[in-house]
Parts: C-alpha cells; structure tokens; sequence
C-alpha cells in the first residue's frame, strides 16, 4: 500500500519507476497535494541530504533521487491549483550563478504560481546580469534568488549591488540551505525565506 513513507523510500533509492504510482495512489486515496510534497518527496530528500555528505550516497545516486522527486513533484503540481486566480504580481526566480541545483528552487515557484504570483523561472546558473535582464524585461517586482553552494551565495551580493547600481526598485529576495536572514541583511536584501511557503508569505508581505 502506497504511504507518505513509501514515496519518500521512492525519493532516497532514486526510484523513478515506481514514485509516479505511488504518489498517484496517494492523490486517488485523497491525501492532501502539501502533504505528499512535504511529508513525503521532501522528508525522502531530507535523508538523502545527510546520507550524501557522509559519503554513504555519490552524486548518480543523488540525481536519481533528484529525478523521482521531479517525477512525484510533476504528478502534484496540476492539483495546487492557481491558474484561475488573478496575478498578485510577477516574480522572477533563479538559483545564482555557479549552483546547479534546482529542487527548492522549482518548489519555491510552483508555491508561488499556487499562491497566485506569475513566476518567470530564468533557471539554474543565472548570472547578476541575467537576473537584471530579466527583471527589466518582464517588469517583475521581485526577483527570488536560491543558493545551495556557500560559494554562491556570494553571487547573491554581486545580484543586489547590481541591481542598486542600476538605481532599480526591484525587491529582490533570497533562500536556500545555507542562507540565512542575517546573511540577506549583511547584503541588503529586502528579505529572505527559509523555505517555499515563508517565501510566499514573504512576496505577499513586500507587495502589500
Ligand atoms: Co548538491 N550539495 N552538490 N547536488 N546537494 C548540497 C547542497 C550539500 C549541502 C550536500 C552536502 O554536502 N551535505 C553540498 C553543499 C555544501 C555547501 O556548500 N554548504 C552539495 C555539494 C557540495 C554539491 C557538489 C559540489 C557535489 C560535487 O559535485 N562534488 C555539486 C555542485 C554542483 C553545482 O551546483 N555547481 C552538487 C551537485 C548536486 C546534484 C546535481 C547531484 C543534485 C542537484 C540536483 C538538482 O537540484 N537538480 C544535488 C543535491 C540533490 C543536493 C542535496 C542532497 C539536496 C538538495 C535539495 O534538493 N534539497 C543537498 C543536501 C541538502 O540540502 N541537505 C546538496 C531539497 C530541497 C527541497 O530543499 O533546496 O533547501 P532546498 O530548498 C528549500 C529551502 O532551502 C527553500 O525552499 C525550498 C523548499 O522549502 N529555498 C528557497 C530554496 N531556494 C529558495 C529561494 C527563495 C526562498 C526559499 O527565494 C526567496
């Protein structure tokens, strides 16, 4: 029988066979689309998180673990909803410059696009410039950034004194593991999250 612990077993052997049927028995047995995400596909990468660093698991076995969280997660977006709602405003989203990895990233924004928020997810690697460009273009209020390198977060500085230097008004706001709310003050950023639910709150808070 399909459980919350089952998909996350799914998530932390890299399963990507099998996930999809699970979390599919999951939504058909009524549990709720959050709780799949959370107690489930995340609480499966929260034990491979540990298990990496302490070498028990290497980096194919972490991006299958990766692609059957992308398979769950893909099943569960449809049911968060939010199409139907009017815009509460544009965010552009992207993981810094450097860091490669998605995951947060991609769930920050379904949350938001749930939320009502438009999201334009400029992806992975995205450079100060990029993001500049970005915001510019689509006329976004608030630029989200992730970092799950402390290297990069570095590049989360270089974003804000950009976007200053070009005398922009764009809230910019950042998250990820190894951030935190003392470091987004230390590089004048307007605010952080620490994980995708608070950022929500968090866009909601700055636009009000
Ligand atoms: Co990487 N990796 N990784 N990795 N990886 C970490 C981050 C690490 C902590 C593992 C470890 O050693 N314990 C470590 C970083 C150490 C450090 O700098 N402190 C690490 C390392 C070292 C590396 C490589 C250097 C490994 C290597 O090659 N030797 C390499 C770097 C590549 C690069 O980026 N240049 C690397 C590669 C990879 C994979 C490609 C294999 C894969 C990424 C696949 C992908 O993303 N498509 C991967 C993974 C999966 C991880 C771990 C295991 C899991 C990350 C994750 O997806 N978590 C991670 C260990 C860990 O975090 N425990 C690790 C689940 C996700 C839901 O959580 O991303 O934190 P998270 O997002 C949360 C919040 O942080 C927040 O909301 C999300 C949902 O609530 N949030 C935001 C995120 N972004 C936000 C933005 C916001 C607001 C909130 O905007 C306002």
């Amino acid at each position: 029988m399909a459980t919350l612990e089952s998909v996350s077993n799914c998530v932390v052997t890299g399963n990507i066979g099998a996930v999809g049927g699970e979390v599919q028995a999951l939504i058909d047995g009524g549990v709720a689309p959050a709780d799949i995400i959370n107690d489930g596909l995340i609480a499966g990468m929260n034990i491979v998180g540990p298990k990496f660093k302490a070498g028990e698991m290497f980096v194919p076995e972490v991006l299958m673990a990766a692609k059957a969280m992308a398979a769950g997660v893909d099943l569960v977006k449809p049911l968060l909803g939010g199409d139907d709602m009017p815009s509460l405003g544009k965010v552009v989203l992207g993981t810094v410059k450097g860091d490669l990895h998605d995951i947060g990233k991609n769930l920050v924004g379904m949350m938001l696009e749930s939320t009502g928020f438009e999201v334009v997810n400029v992806g992975i690697d995205v450079a100060p410039e990029k993001f500049l460009e970005a915001a510019k273009e689509s006329g976004a209020t608030i630029v989200a950034m992730s970092a799950l390198l402390t290297t990069t977060m570095l590049a989360m500085k270089e974003t804000v004194d950009l976007f200053k230097e070009n005398g922009m008004d764009t809230k910019l706001i950042v998250g990820g593991a190894p951030v935190s709310q003392e470091f987004a003050d230390e590089i004048g950023a307007s605010g952080f999250a620490p994980d995708a639910a608070t950022a929500c709150d968090l866009c909601k808070e700055l636009l009000a």
